[in-house]
């Protein structure tokens, strides 16, 4: 007899599949032909009363979780909870940057398998996540940040992540509308550039993953809000939701903006505060950037969609909350600093404005792994780091439920490195100043 996860009565069988439509450009002429139309991703179920796995957030990291804990190791009996819809938290509302050129060895060593993980995603989900990898530009105006440029470069280089300094003439080159001249208040001293970096169709992502760990027979209840997780001795014994209770002897807290309270149901106390990073895009308008621009100093980032439109964040906001609200100092202080980038933009329009909540740690490092309370996991603390990480930290905590033993890839994230004084300092690798 095999054993679960919690090491008793064993309910994991043989690798069980729900057979999906395939997409395909056939797939499609058929149906489009035939009038029939394309199945639901993932089915609707009723809340059962126990489950082998409960995974808190229906983001990008939950549904990966549940996605990779069916493929990799036939744990099949897993409830995903998300308190609104898919991808409605931080999934569906980052600016959807992938990379890994980040400063520490551990963290570049991580987020490059993310980037593995994400180049093969489409063929791996049969679901088109549009992973465009144009390029990521880091920019440069002052010598202190060159500095830090060139100390990541080495850093990505010896672990064999592409990233090198470049000059002013070769970022004109890759992007044109920059102004690289001296007259400028910043002028730009170099940048570190990254080859495989570039952005995600991020809904794609969220909603290919949802698919693939349905089909491993992993159900998703969205508009289902946990209100207790309950411990007995020490150890998990079950969820308490708005649709009713769960025993389960695994619960892996996958929230974002959320995740302290979550933590805090269990009894642990989570060294997390959580402020609002809010984002904007505009009409869409001729390609002319290919790469993803960033600039610490000026405090922002910019890609332009495959539809033309571009996307543009800052800085996290300066105090705590859980608001998801725009505010027109960010859209004011942005265009501000975008038109010291790129004077040609000031004629076009902003759309829209959002933000997302940011679980930020002392260290700008994610906390993931075992907790004090048994049973009880975390995949938390992202930052502005979450949407790069979701297949790899899916992939990685779903290795650690099923087998109880920490991959390498994630033990330096460890609750406990705060206080064993391990602390993994990834603010360098932020893409704007905190
Ligand atoms: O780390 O690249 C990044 C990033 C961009 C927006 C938020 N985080």
């Amino acid at each position: 007899m095999s054993t679960d996860v919690s090491g008793r009565s064993s309910r994991f069988g043989p690798r069980k599949r729900i057979p999906k439509a395939r997409y395909s450009a056939f797939g499609l002429l058929r149906r489009g032909i035939a009038g029939k139309p394309w199945p639901p991703l993932w089915r609707r179920c009723e809340l059962a009363k126990s489950y082998d796995v409960v995974v808190i957030g229906g983001g990008v990291h939950g549904l990966a979780l549940a996605y990779y804990l069916g493929r990799n190791h036939r744990i099949h009996n897993v409830a995903v909870l998300e308190q609104s819809y898919i991808g409605s938290g931080g999934s569906g509302r980052n600016t959807a940057i992938i990379r890994s050129n980040y400063l520490t060895p551990e963290g570049v060593r991580f987020y490059q398998r993310s980037v593995k993980l994400y180049e093969n995603l489409a063929a791996e989900l049969n679901f088109n996540v549009m992973f465009a990898q144009r390029g990521h530009l880091t920019l440069a105006h002052s010598d202190a940040s060159l500095r830090t440029m060139r100390w990541r470069a080495e850093v990505n280089k010896l672990i064999g992540v592409d990233s090198e300094v470049i000059g002013p003439a070769e970022i004109a080159r890759l992007a044109p509308f920059l102004d690289v001249s001296t007259r400028t208040r910043y002028p730009i001293l170099g940048a570190l550039y990254h080859p495989p970096g570039g952005i995600i169709r991020h809904d794609a992502v969220n909603w290919g993953f949802a698919r693939g760990a349905d089909a491993f027979g992993a159900e998703i209840h969205q508009q289902t809000k946990v209100q207790d997780i309950e411990v007995e001795s020490g150890r998990v014994t079950g969820v308490v939701t708005n649709r009713g209770r769960i025993a389960t002897p695994i619960v892996v807290n996958c929230t974002a903006g959320w995740c302290t309270l979550i933590a805090d149901m269990a009894g642990v106390r989570l060294p997390i505060s959580t402020s609002p990073l809010q984002a904007a895009v505009t009409e869409p308008v001729k390609f002319f950037l290919d790469p993803v621009v960033v600039s610490g100093s000026l405090h922002v980032y910019v890609s332009q969609t495959d539809r033309g439109e571009l996307v543009f964040g800052a800085s996290v906001d300066p105090f705590t909350s859980y608001s998801t609200r725009g505010s027109l100092a960010f859209t004011e202080e942005l265009a501000g600093h975008i038109l010291e980038l790129m004077p040609s933009l000031a004629r076009v329009r902003v759309l829209r404005q959002w933000a997302g909540l940011c679980d930020m740690t002392p260290d700008f490092s994610p906390i993931m792994g075992p907790t004090p309370v048994e049973g009880f996991y975390v995949d938390v603390g992202w930052g502005t780091y979450g949407y790069k990480a979701g297949p790899v930290s899916g992939e990685q905590m779903a290795a650690l439920v099923a087998t109880h033993q920490t991959p390498d890839l994630i033990a330096p994230f460890g609750f406990d490195r705060f206080a064993d004084g391990r602390l993994l300092g990834e603010k360098g690798a932020a893409s704007v100043g905190h």
